[in-house]
Order: structure tokens, then sequence, then C-alpha cells
């Protein structure tokens, strides 16, 4: 696609807008930047800026190419009055996937993205490619394809606001992971976000491979499929939540070999696994790259064990998907810690599942109470305010063999900064217990 001489809108300019930017001006591009806020920096040198975008502005707005950034709502009216001028309107991935030759390992889900991208990465590193993890992880791919020299694969994060404007990019592989109900504040229905998240299959073919979870219900899909699964031993890939097998093969321990804990996280890897197998990774390649692999911070993070007792911080779990998800995904009995922000959620369905995987729970913060009456349905229960006072609750707790999770289940905002600083905070105050 030749740039030169056309006019080229990037609309937001956050990192993703910053990094189009650049790219359309390496390609020859006359490149403005329009965004809502009042003020616009970081943009590269020869950006035209026009802070306060407006739709009035957008309708008196020209131009041949309209490149989004992700936070930008494809089906807004912004957007409708930008894209009305527009020659053609497409997201920063896709721009980026234009200018990019390598192969591409796509990953989506509503839980697991960014860890399973770390995976991929690891895997194809350690296979000798030159390989990034990019896309919604936080690095955009325009930045990628600016690199010298460009790494020849890629590990890309893709979010349903990435995935529904593309129009081309092509993953040689595609991993769908989970699909749970989220970002409801930008779709209209819970369908129309699977819609958006089903994209990732669009432009791959018969040669293609898709990695999806058994059972996730996907309408029919051009790529060969490769299945993995926790409960069901005749995918593909199956995993009792500690050994990974495949096709009846031991490949992995995750126990020995890992700080990955928890079904889910055995889901991540195996489809990190057999997305790196497809791409012709040796499958011991791929599993000896896992070797000492600890999961991102905040997400079922092991901590320590103590006394028999292994410590997980799932701080980043601010919804009840990402609680249940956790909770579902251990093997051993669980203390829960949840608790935090009031978010209006109903906590009522998490009841059953607490019953079968937790001997107890702790609430604390904002919530502490109402929620402690429903997990008390389920199993003996505490109610505290603060985080420490829960650590200090879920300690005497839990029996030997135990694992005490902390995942809250709501936002932090009620006692912290955000996710970060309460797992950080959760993190110190595990160390410091004798
Ligand atoms: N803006 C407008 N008008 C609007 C909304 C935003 O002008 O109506 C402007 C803002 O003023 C700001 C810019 O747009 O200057 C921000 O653009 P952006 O929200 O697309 O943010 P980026 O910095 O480009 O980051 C994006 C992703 N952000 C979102 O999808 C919201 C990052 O994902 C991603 O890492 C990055 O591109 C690189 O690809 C973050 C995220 O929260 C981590 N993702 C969601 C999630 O994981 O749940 C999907």
């Amino acid at each position: 696609m030749t740039l030169a001489g056309k006019t080229v809108v990037v609309l937001g300019a956050g990192r993703s807008g910053r990094a189009a930017a650049a790219l359309a001006l390496r390609e020859g591009a006359s490149v403005h930047a329009h965004d809502t806020a009042d003020t616009i920096s970081g943009m590269p040198v020869g950006t035209v800026l026009h802070p306060s975008a407006s739709e009035e502005k957008g309708r008196a707005t020209h131009c041949d190419l309209l490149i989004l950034s992700p936070g930008i709502d494809t089906y807004g009216p912004l957007v409708a009055a930008y894209a009305a001028g527009a020659g053609d309107t497409i997201g920063e991935t896709e721009f980026a996937s234009r200018y990019y030759h390598g192969r591409i390992v796509g990953i989506t889900g509503t839980n697991g993205k960014t860890t399973t991208t770390e995976l991929v990465d690891r895997i194809l590193r350690a296979a000798g490619h030159h390989s990034a993890p990019c896309g919604n992880y936080g690095v955009p791919l325009s930045e990628i394809v600016l690199l010298d020299p460009v790494p020849d694969a890629v590990a890309l994060e893709l979010s349903s606001f990435q995935l529904e404007s593309l129009s081309s990019l092509r993953p040689d592989v595609a991993i769908w992971l989970n699909f749970a109900p989220d970002h409801m504040d930008r779709y209209p229905t819970v369908d129309a976000y699977f819609a958006a998240k089903l994209h990732i299959f669009d432009h791959q073919s018969e040669a293609d491979t898709a990695v999806v979870r058994a059972g996730e219900n996907l309408p029919s899909i051009r790529p060969r499929q490769v299945t993995f699964s926790t409960e069901d031993p005749s995918a593909d890939w199956f995993s009792d939540g500690r050994h990974i097998l495949h096709q009846g093969k031991a490949v992995l321990d995750l126990e020995t070999s890992t700080r990955m804990r928890g079904l889910h996280n055995a889901e991540n890897a195996m489809a990190a696994i057999a997305a790196c197998a497809a791409l012709g990774v040796p499958i011991e390649i791929a599993g000896k790259a896992l070797d000492g692999y600890a999961p991102p911070l905040h997400r079922c993070e092991l901590i320590r064990s103590l006394d028999g007792v292994e410590y997980l911080n799932d701080s980043k779990a601010t919804n009840l998907h990402a609680l249940e998800s956790a909770l579902r995904s251990q093997t051993r009995p669980v203390v829960l810690i949840a608790g935090g922000k009031d978010k209006g959620l109903d906590y009522q369905p998490v009841a059953p599942l607490l019953a079968r995987k937790a001997l107890a729970a702790v609430t604390f913060g904002q919530i502490a109470k109402p929620l402690a009456a429903i997990f008390a349905t389920a199993v003996p229960t505490e109610a505290v305010t603060t985080l420490a006072e829960a650590v200090e609750a879920a300690r005497r707790l839990a029996p030997r063999g135990a694992t005490v999770l902390l995942s809250p289940g709501t936002s932090s905002f009620d006692q912290f900064s955000g996710y970060e600083q309460r797992g950080d905070t959760f993190r110190d105050l595990v160390l410091q217990l004798h």
C-alpha cells in the first residue's frame, strides 16, 4: 500500500496513534492526528496536530485513509463523522499488518491473553525466531514494523476493539482462549462482543490454524482446528491442571517446571505450545521453553509456599468472571480472599462454585459485609476491613495443602490506586509472614 502523496488522519493520539503516525510518515503520507483531548503531545515530528476533535470537525475533515485507535468506538458517532470524508477506515493493527511480512500468532479470549502472548513469544524465541510480544499486550504492531530489524514472528494479542477494525490481517495461527461477557460499556449485546472477537478467523485459509478451547461453540470456520481442554481428554491437548499431554503423551509438568498454577494457566500453556507447534516448533523445544516461567504479576501469581500453603495473587481479577475463572481453575482446596469497591455486581452465582472449591472465605473492603452474607451460604466466611486483616485471617483458616487465593472479584479503588497496588500490598504482606 503506497501512501506517498496521500493524506492520513490518525484518530486518537495515544500509543497506537503515535506509532501509526510514525509508520504513515515513513511511508510518505501527510499525517494529521486528531484527538478529543485539549492537548496532544508526543506525536512524531511532522505530524499536524488537531486537538479537541469533535463530530463537527470530523465532518469537515477529508483524507485518503483514516486510522482508528482501539480505544475509540469503531461504531460511534465520532468515527462516523470522520469516516464520512475518508477514502478508507481501518484500525491501527490492520494498518500495521499491511507492512508486516513475518509470521503472526494472533491471540484472543476474554481472559489469559497476556500470559499466552508471553508464552508464545518465549517459545518462538527458544526455537530461534526473532519474535516480539505486541498488540493489546502494550506495544502496537506499528511499533514492531518500525523496528530494525523487523521481528520475523509476533505474538499478537488482539482485543475485540482491534479485531473489529480488521479487513485483511491473517494470523498464521489464531488462538481462541475462552469467551465470557465483558466490555458491555462498548457493545450493545454480548453477541456483538462475540462477533467482534470472531473476526480473528475472518481472513484465515484452510492452510492456517485455529487453536481453540474444546467446547467453545464457535460457528464453522475455515482454518484447521486444534483443540485443548482441561475437561475433555479426547482434545488434541489435555491437562489435569498439572501435566500437559499431547495426544496422550506427556509434554510438561507445570508444577515442577514452572510457577504456573491452576487450570486456566494450563490452558494458556497448552494453547501457546499448540500454536507454536503449528508454526513448526518441535513440541519438546516448546515444552522446555516454559521451564522456569512465572506468569505476569497479579494473575494467579504464586508468591510463596509457607507451611504447605501456597499463596496466589490474582489481584487483576476485577470482575466476577475473572474471580470464577481463578476459583474454578484451582486444584487444591482454597481459602478465598475477595472484596473491594462496590461495583453493583451480583455475587450470588459464585456461591455454588465456592462451595465446591473453597474451605473458607475472607471478605474485605467496601463490599466486605454484603459479600460475606452471600459467601457464608456456601462456606465459613469472615468479614474484615483491610487486606492485612484478610491475610491474617486466611493464614489462620488455611490448613497444610490449601491455597490462599486473593481474587477480589471487583475493583480496588475503595482502598488502593489500582489492582497493581492491591496486588503489591498483598505480596508484601505474604512475604512478611513467618
Ligand atoms: N481518545 C479520543 N476519543 C475517544 C477516546 C479516546 O480522542 O473517544 C483518545 C484519548 O484522548 C487518547 C487516545 O485516544 O489520547 C488513546 O487511545 P487508545 O484508548 O486507543 O489507547 P492507546 O494508548 O493507543 O492503547 C491501545 C489499547 N487501549 C485500548 O484498547 C483502550 C491498549 O490496550 C493497547 O495496549 C495499546 O493500544 C497498544 O496496542 C489497553 C487496554 O486497556 C491495555 N485494552 C483493553 C483491555 O485489555 O481490556 C481492550
